[in-house]
């Protein structure tokens, strides 16, 4: 027997594919009301939405709009859900900057990795996207971060990334954190490859991974 919890991660799933914001907005609603785990109807109803949309993408069964309407159902969701997400009571004032590198404008994820630190307790310095490495270094040199958190979906923005890290490095700050790399090209390889100390598979492992690093 299909539970209600599979109902409700099957309807968001459903509604990002199918790029209905009102229905997604409906059954995050009802996550809420049913006082379901907003954390597991991300992963399992949102993202894997998101996915498939990705897969159907890549093999040419859908295009760009339809991808642009499953990216704003799956946001319609996120507004609700994400308020929702317990906060940890745990005091944690370490900073993190994060931003999607130079030549990527595909900013989900790092919304998605940007709530699961600050629930941490980590305050979190939002850039956005596309952001350059002269921004980073800007926004490091002014908020004193613990760590710098960089995110790129794209293999060609996967240069960005190094050239910030690079930045870093010329500007003198690199000793004084942790940059911690993430998003689908990226691996913990890569991260040595680059000189970045870290790297994430999802939001929650973002979030274990720096709060490791703390110690
Ligand atoms: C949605 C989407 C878009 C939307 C983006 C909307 C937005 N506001 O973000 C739009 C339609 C705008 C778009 C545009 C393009 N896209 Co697009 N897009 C996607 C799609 C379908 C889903 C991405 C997504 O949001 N996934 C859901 C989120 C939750 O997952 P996630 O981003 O991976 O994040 C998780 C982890 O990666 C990780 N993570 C992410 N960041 C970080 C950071 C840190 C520090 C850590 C620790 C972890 C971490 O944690 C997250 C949460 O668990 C992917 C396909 C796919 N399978 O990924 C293609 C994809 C990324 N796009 C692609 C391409 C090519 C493009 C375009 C160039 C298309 C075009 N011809 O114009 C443009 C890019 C323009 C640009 N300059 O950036 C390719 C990239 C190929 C490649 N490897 O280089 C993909 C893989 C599709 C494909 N198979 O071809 N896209």
């Amino acid at each position: 027997m299909v539970g209600k919890k599979e109902k409700v991660q099957k309807g968001l799933e459903v509604a990002v594919i199918s790029g209905k914001r009102e229905e997604s907005v409906k059954y995050a609603n009802m996550v809420i009301k049913e006082g379901l785990s907003p954390i597991e109807a991300i992963d399992h109803g949102l993202i894997k939405g998101m996915m498939i949309v990705g897969d159907k993408y890549a093999h040419h069964e859908i295009f760009l709009p339809q991808v642009l309407l499953a990216a704003d159902s799956l946001y319609g969701a996120l507004d609700i859900l994400l308020p929702y997400i317990p906060k940890e009571d745990a005091r944690n004032s370490h900073r993190v900057i994060i931003g999607v590198v130079e030549g990527d404008v595909h900013d989900i994820g790092k919304n998605i990795v940007k709530t699961m630190l600050t629930a941490a307790g980590f305050k979190l310095v939002d850039l956005g996207k596309d952001i350059s490495d002269e921004e980073f270094v800007k926004a490091a040199k002014k908020h004193h971060p613990f760590a710098v958190a960089l995110s790129t979906l794209m293999t060609p923005t996967m240069d960005s990334m190094k050239e910030t890290v690079d930045a870093l490095i010329e500007s003198g700050i690199r000793a004084d954190l942790k940059i911690i790399v993430g998003g689908a090209p990226t691996s913990q390889e890569f991260a040595d490859e680059i000189g970045a100390d870290l790297h994430g598979m999802n939001a929650q492992d973002a979030v274990a991974k720096l709060k490791s690093a703390m110690n």
